[in-house]
């Protein structure tokens, strides 16, 4: 009978939970489709605001950091060995990390960020067969922003096996901010990998990548007649939608905090040229973010 009792209160609690993750995930939905109707304006204004926010980051990283990285206690170690085995300047560089499985468009985000063509000579490479498989680190074309470091971090095969060692391994926590990119849906590999950085307090965003293929195929299919911000804001709802169900799949309430950026390397690299994009999806956000969680990690109040 107690058995029973107990049975149902853990239920009734399990039901609490259920519901509070609901409701959560349902004001992000509506945050996310606020944000979402902004993009629906003139691609020109878009491309202006842009250009401020890329501004803003180009500032930011151009002087070294005010101060070194701050880790979460206990994992001073990480950071020596990250310093030392990974050669991290953590001191005189901010330095963003992109992981994720194969062929998910890291590559071509680490370039677009750094504004170089896929061909450029110091591009990482990017292609159907061209795999990364080692650590790189890139730097920024213009030597006036040698305090910023971008690194490719491929996780195939790796991230499948444990989550906790390939953080330790890899020292993702001296990074100022890691961003995985994922494929078209979340795999259980990110979303372990996602949960074990929040446990070490580690800022991280999700980026889905190549947005502009799923405009173009629904182009192709006769869905819409053309590529417009109109289009784009239809989609990115669909988009988001479609994530905060995958996220209530998985059942697990911690990764509610974690945002995803719906993104087309494409549209990044024209914009942070300062060029009119075809379309112009959540690059803004995804730029403004990893600034700002840097400067959350270095314990930098603006
Ligand atoms: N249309 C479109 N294609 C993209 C985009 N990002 C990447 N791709 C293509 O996707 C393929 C894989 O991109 P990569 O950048 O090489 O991906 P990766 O994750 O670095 O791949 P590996 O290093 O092999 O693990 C390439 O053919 C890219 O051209 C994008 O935003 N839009
Ligand atoms: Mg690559």
């Amino acid at each position: 009978m107690l058995n029973l009792l107990q049975y149902d209160k853990q239920l009734e609690a399990t039901r609490q939970s259920h519901k509070e993750t609901i409701g959560v995930l349902k004001d992000q939905l509506t945050d996310m489709k606020e944000s979402n109707n902004k993009l629906h304006q003139n691609i020109n204004d878009l491309l202006q605001q842009f250009i401020e926010s890329r501004n803003d980051f180009l500032a930011y990283v151009k002087e070294k950091p005010e101060q070194d990285i701050v880790v979460p206690e206990g994992m001073e170690e990480i950071l020596r060995k990250a310093k030392e085995q990974l050669k991290l300047d953590t001191a005189n560089c901010f330095n963003f990390a992109f992981v994720g499985h194969t062929k998910t468009g890291k590559s071509s985000l680490i370039n677009a960020i750094r504004g170089i063509r896929d061909n450029h000579p110091d591009a990482a490479k990017v292609g159907i067969t061209e795999t990364t498989h080692d650590i790189s680190r890139y730097d920024f074309p213009d030597p006036e922003y040698k305090h910023v470091k971008i690194y490719d971090i491929p996780g195939a095969g790796t991230l499948t096996h444990d989550a906790t060692s390939y953080y330790h391994d890899k020292c993702l926590c001296a990074f100022d901010c890691l961003v995985i990119v994922a494929q078209d849906t979340l795999g259980q590999e990110e979303i372990d990998f996602a949960i074990q950085s929040l446990r070490f307090n580690q800022p991280i965003a999700f980026v889905r990548s190549r947005c502009d293929i799923v405009l173009d195929n629904a182009r192709k299919l006769g869905d819409i007649d053309e590529i417009n911000q109109e289009a784009v804001v239809t989609y990115l709802n669909q988009l988001g939608e479609a994530y905060v169900k995958e996220i209530q799949r998985a059942n697990k309430p911690e990764l509610n905090k974690i945002p995803c950026f719906f993104v087309s390397s494409y549209s990044l690299r024209s914009l942070i040229l300062g060029k009119k994009p075809e379309a112009i999806y959540k690059e803004q956000e995804f730029l403004d973010y990893i600034k700002n969680k840097s400067k959350y990690c270095r314990n930098i109040v603006s």
